[in-house]
């Protein structure tokens, strides 16, 4: 997201997760508290996104899965639906019983939020995590 002008505000939170970030920021040789807040502010509203704004709206994002490979023929029979929308796939073997896989999606974000019910409704993923910015 383009930085703008920036707001000045306080905000009240635990001494103890300031001072884990600050330790994070010192390992990292960052200095900028302001811009590690910013991030996460990004992060925190891209994976929120999905959930509040006005379904017509196109987005482009990620569906971060892992899920035993067992399953994995029913997530992929779910994919096979949204071909419209999946524009690619990543997989990885994590070990011998779990698969991790994202797919990256474009289109509109009421086709993303059926694409994420109909994985959901398997109940078969131990992590299911969308990740979705606006489009234009
Ligand atoms: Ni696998």
């Amino acid at each position: 997201m383009p930085m703008g002008r920036v707001s000045r505000t306080a905000i009240s939170i635990p001494r103890e997760l300031m001072s884990d970030l600050d330790d994070l920021l010192s390992q990292l040789n960052l200095k900028s508290r302001s811009k590690a807040i910013s991030e996460a502010i990004t992060l925190y509203i891209a994976e929120r996104y999905w959930v509040l704004s006005d379904v017509e709206k196109e987005v482009a994002g990620a569906i971060i899965m892992v899920y035993d490979h067992h399953k994995e023929s029913e997530i992929t029979e779910v994919q096979h639906k949204y071909l419209d929308l999946i524009r690619s796939t990543s997989h990885v073997h994590i070990d011998e019983e779990r698969c991790m896989e994202v797919l990256m999606v474009l289109g509109s974000l009421s086709r993303v939020r059926e694409l994420f019910k109909e994985l959901q409704a398997l109940g078969t993923a131990e992590v299911l995590k969308p990740f979705l910015v606006p489009r234009g």
